[in-house]
């Protein structure tokens, strides 16, 4: 029971969010991620696997528009991985990236409180990735995007199941056992219309957001999820609590510029 989902996923507004990040291939986005130093995105272990970087774009809004505010585009120096990813099961699915310089734009704060977020919360992911309800045509979006989610403790998300298209076909399929304590849950279902994170959108920043962006948190990054939008599958993300004090932590301060 797959929802539309373009209307709930709406164009941010152009200068809300400083610090998404749009990796690119070719000149092409293939994942999001967040800075999180004035020299460093993070994004899913995932997507530095998938394709190599050729530019992280930093500070834009419309990845289409030539004139759009003060953009910058980096090359990637060195990809730190988190040493216990492991692509089987997505488990510690999130890299830091070092660029070239410092970029300009502001950073957004990792979440290192272990009670954060709490069963409800408000949440917001944002991102370029896919915006059609039919998961085949794979249509990202030229303009950043958000959406509100809620968040779902584990033991809440692992009992999440139901049918779904796979490509061994209609299949039931359940969430248990699958959800470890580096991922958290959360879901865009609170009316009729379903919001989820998609394809393209992985890397890309969950955050828990204050008044202003320099008061946003960041708490996840999108990393998995069996289809989009589907009611009864939340999307699955990197719980960035779990890997603050033995990875980001010490990973940052050895390589950001300015400590
Ligand atoms: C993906 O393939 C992907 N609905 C990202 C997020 C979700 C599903 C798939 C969550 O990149």
């Amino acid at each position: 029971d797959k929802i539309q989902y373009n209307d709930a996923k709406k164009k941010a507004p152009e200068t809300r969010y400083p610090y998404p990040a749009s990796l690119q291939y070719n000149s092409q986005h293939f994942c999001g991620g967040a800075l999180v130093a004035p020299n460093i995105v993070v994004t899913a272990a995932h997507c530095t696997t998938t394709a190599t970087i050729t530019g992280v774009v930093l500070g834009r809004y419309d990845l289409d528009s030539m004139t759009d505010y003060d953009y910058e585009t980096m090359a990637v120096i060195g990809v730190v991985l988190h040493p216990g990813w492991d692509p089987i099961i997505v488990s510690n699915d999130v890299a830091l990236l070092i660029l070239e310089r410092d970029s300009r734009h502001p950073y957004v704060t990792i979440n290192r409180d272990q009670d954060v977020p709490t069963q409800g919360e408000h949440l917001v992911v944002m991102g370029w990735g896919d915006i059609d309800q039919d998961s085949i045509k794979q249509q990202t979006s030229d303009k950043l995007r958000e959406t509100d989610v809620i968040y779902l403790s584990n033991d809440v998300c692992d009992m999440s199941q139901g049918y779904a298209n796979t490509p061994q076909g209609y299949q039931f399929l359940t969430y248990e056992d699958l959800i470890g304590d580096n991922m958290l849950c959360a879901f865009g279902g609170l009316s009729a219309t379903v919001s989820d994170a998609c394809q393209g959108d992985s890397g890309g920043p969950l955050v828990k957001t204050g008044s202003v962006s320099a008061a946003d948190v960041l708490v996840g990054l999108v990393s998995w999820g069996f289809s989009c939008a589907d009611s009864n599958f939340p999307g699955v993300y990197s719980r960035m609590s779990a890997f603050f004090v033995d990875f980001l932590r010490p990973e940052i301060c050895e390589y950001s510029s300015s400590p």
